[in-house]
């Protein structure tokens, strides 16, 4: 940087004149007094510039093909930080990192104070931003619909090993990506009457509403062949500003229309154990889903003219059932507004719509109280009333379905309060319903959806999730990219397939070699940035065992810890054997009103603290937690992962995309046979993955007979005293019975089979001992890993739901 503004930067590329350029004139400082956020700004604006160029390209071209679009409703977007992925997706990375250099400013610096836009919370949301990512890459003009939280998810610290949740500000210093639409906004109703004239108009007055505005986020594909929208949406009350009752002197009740309107759009999660909770989150659902849908429909009359022809240029993907209202609000435009009839709307709506269900878990699957549901919208009420008894007259045709099917299909269940069922809703109201892996598919056929897929045995269908390269191998790790490009060229750049030709290099000592290189230096990385968040010194030599995630009890988490504490035990009493070194490492966020993820949490950090204080297993075995987990703190800390954990439950968790970020990074899967990980195995071959474990149906099985767990954790010694020393205080002097409640529940129900898989799980994971000691066993595997995972490519995902369901391609 110069010190005298006159002298002229005559060694300056064009790209650095216009990045000071735009710091001067868009941010208005000069760059004497700049600041890092500053050039971080002024470096996203000069590059969103040439991104608005092929936007607009993008969008001319979409609408002179007359192309089907494609729209992805999404209550979550982890979209995680986009300064990275942008410039490598438009291949500028070295120009950029090299005109900043010559302005003083470091890249790799600015880009880590970009804030990771957290309006998300686990697999659901960032499988959206992955999907995002490869429409645009595979060129598919789409649009994400979402809402633009002010505060996401919520920011983790840990006190004294205890969650602490903080309101994440990852707008505080603006955000130069996005685009405020005020022309585009719509007026969203709630609440009110609903009336009829003699001619059978039906008339909706709303009882209040707000408006909704978009706000345009550019989404770059690879090789920046394709830009495409996420579009979300923030609340603005109609009037602002009470005027009359400002003057009157309440100043601040005279602003409540707006306070009422922005707390539709503060948080990703309102806690719902209230009942005003509950209504904050239909309202939501409702505010984007009715914004959405009214967009959707004006673009297409726009530029078709007939709204009959929707599905043809058109199709809806509804990401779990948080937008399925958005089925009430097509039909109720097509019918109350557009006049169709009400066959025809019915017909219109699911040759449009399709619907991904993530997940089995009852809790999971929405309902909504009947009363509440009426109240707030008491015209959808109506439409669903009426797409039910559709539905139920269809059923009750089919000789297959009894009394009781009819009762399990119908949009409304009668059992105790009534309730409206949001996955019926949206699965009657779609020609496509997805799960997210062979499993999970195969379970919805038999468990949630049965009696559905029996009426409509064509519907449900497979679409085992994806993640995309850029991010996951390219962006997180570009050591191993280069490595791998060296190796078999670039060709796996643009088809993450070509991986497989890496898996020669398995049995090559000297790429093993080079490979291993890699992961230490990423593993001295992640040390380095542990050490200086908390202090903790790792050994990067040290076996790098992983566990990120959301935590919640179908993930066993505790599973983990147990088996964490039965092996400081073991070494400890047997410190003359010869023990692999290994670190454990834990993130994730518990859900604020998940009382039992929450003690996990405590745990791993009350382990944590008594294991890396006890000099006899010094070098041995280190414990750290991790916080506030996020898309960045997984790019960080994935690809210096040797073990991948992923052992939920069998039959709990849908996919996973964890799963298949760690494989393709060189780590080994230590898993269940559950979600996607039996498909990574199909892929990596047995030899190169460790299953250990029940099956879904055993687990069906013992929980259906009768499961005694407390029998098994009596009967396992090393499970007993690991649990016993839990629950009597050792890890937890300060208040012993911290953890009795916690580990009580395993000796009475363990619902999640954690003793069941204990013994199973502790010896593989001496298993993995075994083969960590063979390190070029270990490497061959870990490359194998990489090589054979290309097929887990979003890109491959998102080209089964265009081809398959959207008809887009
Ligand atoms: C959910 C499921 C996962 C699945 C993702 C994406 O994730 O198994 O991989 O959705 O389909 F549980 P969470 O949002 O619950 O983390």
């Amino acid at each position: 940087m110069t010190d005298n503004d006159t002298t002229p930067a005559i060694d300056r590329s064009p790209l650095a004149g216009r990045i000071v350029d735009t710091l001067i004139h868009r941010i208005g400082k000069d760059e004497r007094a700049a600041r890092k956020h500053d050039w971080l700004a002024a470096t996203i604006l000069t590059l969103r510039d040439e991104i608005i160029d092929k936007w607009m390209a993008s969008t001319r071209q979409a609408h002179a093909a007359g192309a089907k679009r494609v729209y992805y409703l999404s209550l979550e977007f982890l979209i995680g930080r986009l300064l990275r992925d942008a410039l490598s997706n438009l291949g500028r990375n070295a120009e950029v990192a090299e005109a900043l250099a010559s302005l003083g400013v470091d890249l790799a610096e600015i880009e880590e104070i970009e804030p990771d836009a957290a309006l998300g919370n686990g697999g659901l949301g960032r499988l959206a931003a992955c999907f995002m990512e490869s429409m645009a890459t595979l060129e598919l003009p789409a649009y994400g619909y979402g809402i633009r939280y002010v505060n996401g998810m919520f920011r983790q610290r840990i006190d004294d090993g205890w969650q602490v949740e903080l309101p994440e500000t990852w707008l505080a210093h603006g955000n130069p990506w996005e685009f405020e639409r005020r022309e585009s906004a719509y007026f969203i109703g709630f609440g009110g009457e609903v009336t009829g004239n003699e001619a059978g108009h039906v008339h909706w007055k709303p009882a209040e509403a707000v408006e909704a505005v978009a706000y345009d986020t550019p989404v770059v594909g690879w090789r920046g062949k394709r830009v495409n929208t996420l579009r979300l949406w923030s609340a603005r009350a109609f009037d602002p500003i009470r005027l009359d009752a400002f003057n009157a002197g309440d100043h601040i009740g005279a602003l409540a229309g707006q306070a009422r309107a922005e707390s539709l759009v503060r948080v990703l999660y309102p806690s719902d154990s209230s009942s005003a909770g509950q209504e904050l989150r239909l309202r939501q659902e409702y505010f984007f889903s009715s914004a959405s849908i009214q967009d959707i429909v004006r673009r297409h009359v726009q530029y078709f003219g007939d709204i009959r022809t929707l599905p043809d240029k058109a199709a809806i993907q509804l990401n779990d059932t948080h937008p399925a209202v958005s089925v009430a609000e097509l039909m109720r435009l097509l019918i109350d507004h557009h006049d169709l009839p009400f066959e025809e709307a019915w017909e219109v709506t699911r040759r449009t719509f399709g619907y991904t269900n993530h997940t089995l878990l009852p809790e999971a699957l929405e309902s909504w109280p009947l009363p509440l549901f009426e109240r707030l919208l008491p015209r959808h009420m109506q439409l669903i009333y009426a797409i039910n008894g559709r539905v139920l007259r269809e059923a009750r045709k089919s000789p297959s379905m009894g009394d009781h099917s009819v009762a399990a299909i119908s949009l409304i269940d009668e059992n105790g309060e009534r309730r409206v069922r949001m996955a019926n809703l949206a699965f009657v109201a779609s020609h496509s319903v997805n799960g997210v892996a062979a499993l999970h598919t195969e379970l919805m056929k038999q468990t949630v959806f049965a009696d559905l897929h029996r009426l409509y045995p064509e519907r449900i269908n497979n679409k085992t999730n994806g993640i995309t390269p850029r991010r996951w191998l390219m962006g997180c790790n570009p050591a191993l990219t280069a490595l791998i490009r060296d190796a078999i060229g670039p060709a796996f750049c643009d088809d993450a397939a070509e991986l497989r030709s890496l898996d020669s290099f398995a049995d090559d000592a000297s790429f093993r070699e080079r490979f291993a290189e890699v992961k230490r230096s990423n593993k001295v990385g992640l040390s380095n940035f542990i050490r200086e968040s908390t202090g903790l010194r790792l050994d990067p030599d040290a076996l790098f065992d992983v566990q990120i995630k959301r935590v919640h009890e179908y993930k066993r988490q505790l599973l983990n810890i147990i088996e964490t504490v039965a092996l400081y035990d073991q070494i400890r009493s047997h410190p003359e054997k010869d023990w692999t070194p290994r670190v454990k490492l834990f993130a994730g966020k518990a859900a604020s009103s998940y009382h039992n993820a929450k003690m996990i949490i405590k745990l791993a950090n009350d382990v944590a603290k008594r294991i890396n204080s006890d000099p006899s297993v010094g070098g041995l075995l280190k414990v750290a937690f991790i916080s506030n987990y996020n898309v960045s703190l997984a790019e960080r800390i994935i690809p210096a992962a040797d073990l991948s954990e992923q052992i939920s439950t069998a039959g709990m968790e849908a996919s996973g995309t964890g799963n298949m970020k760690f494989a393709l990074n060189g780590a080994l899967t230590i898993g269940t046979l559950d979600g996607a990980n039996i498909e990574i195995k199909d892929h990596v071959g047995d030899e190169n993955i460790v299953i250990f474990g029940l099956t879904a149906d055993e687990v069906a099985a013992k929980r259906a007979g009768d499961y005694r767990p407390r029998e098994i954790i009596e009967g396992s010694r090393e499970l007993s005293q690991a649990v016993n020393a839990i629950a009597s205080g050792v890890f937890s002097p300060d208040d012993p019975d911290r953890y009795r409640d916690l580990m009580n529940g395993l000796y009475d129900r363990d619902w999640f089979m954690v003793a069941a898989d204990f013994d199973g799980y502790a010896a593989a994971q001496r298993s993995v001992d075994a083969r960590w000691a063979d390190r070029s066993n270990w490497q061959a595997s870990a490359v194998r890993n990489v090589a054979r995972v290309g097929w887990f490519s979003s890109d491959r995902t998102i080209g089964e739901y265009a081809r398959e369901i959207w008809g887009a391609m």
